[in-house]
């Protein structure tokens, strides 16, 4: 990763935490600076992981097992890494992603069971192990962030957001946990307020590349 020129970013965080709305909003603000910015999500961004991303996303909770959830999102991210990501940060482009390996180490590893090691050799295969330059975990009360996203889907649920509140809290503990042991890369961020503050907040954070 280090030898591109372009920064990969990547936004993680619960269901309803902003991940979607502070993506364009990132994304616009960068580009005010000058900055080609290419804004991409998780499970998909490519073709090919988006056809992936329907068999996830869709059918009874017991569709696939945990550890099958995981092979189908390295294929995914297989995909969409050499298919959108590399390229883009090749070309010097600036990479926001909805996203990333972290979300399987939170959904199919803290909150699914498997150990992270096994996440992260599969991704060593699947993908060479590369990582986001920057992850911004944005943090909002599970209730909030689940409010939120209620007011927008209504009843409608995804194979994730239909879970229970144990298994949401697990992944907050995850990221909460994450902050802690991976603090150079990681950055928790308050995600409560008006949109516009937040993306100051995310902005104030990329001060050291700007
Ligand atoms: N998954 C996995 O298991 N393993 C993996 O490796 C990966 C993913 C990569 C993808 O769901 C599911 O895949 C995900 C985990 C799993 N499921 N869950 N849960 P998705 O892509 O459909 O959705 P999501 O990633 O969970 O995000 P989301 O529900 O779309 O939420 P969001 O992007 O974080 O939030 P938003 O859409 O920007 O905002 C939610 C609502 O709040 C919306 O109506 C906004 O207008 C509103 N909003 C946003 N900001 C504010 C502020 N500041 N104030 C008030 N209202 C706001």
């Amino acid at each position: 990763m280090r030898k591109v020129p372009g920064r990969f970013i990547t936004l993680e965080g619960g269901e309803g935490a902003g991940k979607s709305t502070q993506l364009a909003l990132l994304a616009a603000a960068l580009n005010r600076r000058g900055i080609e910015v290419v804004t991409t999500r998780e499970p998909g961004g490519s073709p090919g992981a988006e056809d992936i991303r329907a068999l996830l996303l869709t059918g009874e909770h017991e569709r696939w097992t945990a550890r099958a959830e995981m092979l189908l999102l390295a294929a995914a991210r297989n995909d969409h890494l050499s298919k959108l990501i590399l390229p883009a940060l090749a070309r010097g482009a600036w990479v926001i992603c909805d996203r990333f390996i972290d979300s399987t180490r939170a959904y199919q590893g803290s909150a699914g069971g498997l150990h992270d090691e096994e996440i992260m050799a599969v991704h060593r295969i699947a993908c060479a192990g590369i990582m986001p330059d920057r992850t911004f975990y944005l943090k909002l009360p599970a209730h909030v962030a689940l409010a939120r996203a209620r007011a927008r889907d209504g009843n409608k649920n995804d194979r994730f957001g239909s879970r229970d509140t144990r298994y949401h809290d697990r992944l907050i503990d995850f990221f909460d946990q994450l902050l802690k042991t991976e603090s150079v890369r990681v950055f928790g961020v308050d995600a409560c307020g008006e949109s516009e503050s937040i993306t100051d907040r995310l902005m104030d954070a990329l001060r050291d590349w700007l």
